[in-house]
């Protein structure tokens, strides 16, 4: 099994500190607990991390696509602006699951639009941490990987 890669963007170091009616309780180290207990159950490797810097998270997924493991990103904003992100993962073949806490189309419309979701092999968004878990559950029953 190959490393899974748990990428996390701007802001999300905030969570369980404010509007928990809209990102729930838990804190992003909360969310990498959940996460590492379900990889350790399952036999597979993660990597988790948050950068508020969109940067980073260009080199982190090409990093993961030029490996060939697969991406879990919550890309938080720069979903829908990051025409940066949207060409790493193209230009990688980047295997990404696209994760969102909320549900960003029951929110403002300024929230609708992903620069991610049409290279992405799936989208989960809306359902809390399970958010996170569900993907994981994706990756690790081989869930179709796109190429982009
Ligand atoms: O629902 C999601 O997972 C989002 O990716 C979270 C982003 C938001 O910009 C996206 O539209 C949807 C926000 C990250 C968390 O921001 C916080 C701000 C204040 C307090 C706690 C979290």
């Amino acid at each position: 099994m190959p490393v899974i890669h748990i990428i996390n963007g701007p802001n999300l170091n905030l969570l369980g500190t404010r509007e928990p009616e809209t990102y729930g309780s838990l804190t992003l180290a909360d969310i990498e607990t959940r996460l590492r207990m379900l990889a350790s159950a399952r036999g597979a490797q993660i990597t988790f991390r948050q950068s508020n810097h969109e940067g980073d998270l260009v080199t982190w997924i090409q990093e993961a696509g030029a490996a060939g493991e697969p991406v879990i990103l919550n890309a938080g904003a720069y979903t829908h602006t990051s025409i940066a992100i949207h060409d790493a993962i193209r230009g990688a073949s980047a295997h990404v699951v696209e994760v969102h806490l909320s549900n960003v189309h029951a929110r403002e419309s300024f929230r609708h639009p992903s620069f991610i979701a049409p290279v992405a092999a799936g989208v989960i968004l809306g359902f809390g941490a399970m958010s996170y878990e569900l993907a994981l559950e994706a990756v690790l029953a081989g869930a179709p990987q796109k190429k982009s």
